[in-house]
C-alpha cells in the first residue's frame, strides 16, 4: 500500500463497480500507522483556536478503540450513528460521476493509502490521512454532512449540464480551503487546510492571501491552484447559511449566467467583493520568482 499512482479509467482488478475496495486495516504495516499517528498528533497541537468548533467537536470521532490509521468499519459505526455517513476505501480518484453519486448517498470515499515518511508535508493525491483527518470530522456534523449530500447531487445535476468545472471550484473553496467567520475569529474548516500543517498557519496568519466573504456565483467564476498555497479563501458566516444557499440555488439559470460572465484568477479582487483581508499576494510573488515557468 504505497503511493505510486492511483488515477484509473475503470475500476481496477479488486474494485467493484463503485469503485470500491476493501480496506484491509490488517495489512497496514506499524510503520504505516506510526505515519498517521505522526500527523495526527502534529495537527491535534496546532487546530485548537484554528479549527471551526464544528471540526473540533468532529474530531472525537476518529477516537477509535485501535490506534494508527483508523479502521473504516469501525469509523463509519460511530458516524453513521452521528450523522448516517459512511466511509468507504477506493484506490485512489474516481470519476466524477462515481464520487457524486456516493456523496449524495452519503459515502465519503477515503484513499486507503498513506503517504511516505519524506512527504509528511506534501503530496499531490489525498491519502488516508487527508481523506479522513481532513473530511471525516466534519461529516460528523449534522448541517455540513447536509451540505455534502447537497452537494453530490448538485454534482450529479452539473455533469447534466456540462457545468463541472464551475459545481467543483465550489466544492474546492469551501469543503477543501474554506474558513468560516465564528465569534473569536476567522476559522479553518477546509480538509485541505485543516490537513496541512502548513497551511493551517498559513491561512489564517499569513499577510499573502486575500480572504473574502462567501458568494457562491463568485466563487464558482474562480480559478484555483492545486500546486501550492492558495492565493484566495472564502469565508462562510456560518454553515446553515452554506447549505441554505446550495439548496436554494437554482443551478440551471446560475450554469447559463456562469457560460457568459468572466472568470477571476485566484489573486483577482473585485468591486463587489466584501473583503476580508486583502493580501499582498507577497507569498505567490516569492514562489513564482524562485521557480520562473
Ligand atoms: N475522488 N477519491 C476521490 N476524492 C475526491 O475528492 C474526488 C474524487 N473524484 C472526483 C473529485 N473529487 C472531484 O470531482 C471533486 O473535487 C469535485
Ligand atoms: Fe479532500
Amino acid at each position: 500500500m504505497t503511493a505510486e499512482t492511483h488515477v484509473f479509467e475503470r475500476p481496477p482488478e479488486g474494485a467493484a463497480e463503485d469503485w470500491s475496495i476493501p480496506q484491509q486495516w490488517e495489512d497496514y504495516t506499524a510503520e504505516e500507522h506510526e505515519t498517521w499517528d505522526i500527523l495526527f498528533e502534529r495537527q491535534l497541537k496546532q487546530l485548537p483556536g484554528r479549527a471551526s468548533q464544528a471540526f473540533l467537536d468532529g474530531i472525537d470521532v476518529l477516537n477509535l478503540s485501535k490506534p494508527g490509521i483508523p479502521d473504516f468499519e469501525e469509523l463509519s459505526e460511530r458516524l453513521m450513528n452521528a450523522t448516517g455517513w459512511q466511509v468507504i476505501a477506493v484506490p485512489g480518484l474516481v470519476p466524477d460521476d462515481v464520487f457524486f453519486d456516493h456523496l449524495a448517498n452519503r459515502r465519503f470515499v477515503a484513499g486507503n493509502f498513506i503517504r511516505e515518511r519524506d512527504q509528511l508535508d506534501y503530496l499531490q493525491e489525498p491519502d488516508v490521512f487527508h481523506d479522513v483527518f481532513g473530511h471525516v470530522p466534519m461529516l460528523a456534523n449534522p448541517v455540513f454532512g447536509d451540505y455534502m449530500e447537497a452537494y453530490g447531487r448538485g454534482g450529479l445535476r452539473a455533469l447534466e449540464y456540462d457545468s463541472l468545472d464551475h459545481l467543483a471550484r465550489l466544492y474546492w473553496y469551501t469543503v477543501e480551503f474554506g474558513l468560516i467567520d465564528e465569534p473569536e475569529g476567522l476559522r479553518i474548516y477546509g480538509s485541505g487546510i485543516v490537513s496541512s500543517h502548513g497551511e493551517s498557519l498559513f491561512a489564517l496568519d499569513d499577510p499573502s492571501p486575500n480572504r473574502i466573504g462567501f458568494d457562491m456565483k463568485r466563487v464558482m467564476q474562480t480559478n484555483y491552484r492545486i500546486d501550492d498555497f492558495q492565493q484566495v479563501y472564502f469565508v462562510i458566516q456560518s454553515f446553515e447559511e452554506l447549505l441554505r444557499v446550495t439548496v436554494e440555488t437554482d443551478f440551471a439559470p446560475l450554469y447559463a449566467e456562469l457560460e457568459d460572465s468572466r472568470d477571476y484568477a485566484p489573486d483577482d479582487v473585485a468591486d463587489e467583493d466584501s473583503v476580508i483581508t486583502r493580501g499582498t499576494q507577497a507569498y505567490a510573488r516569492e514562489r513564482a520568482a524562485a521557480s520562473p515557468a
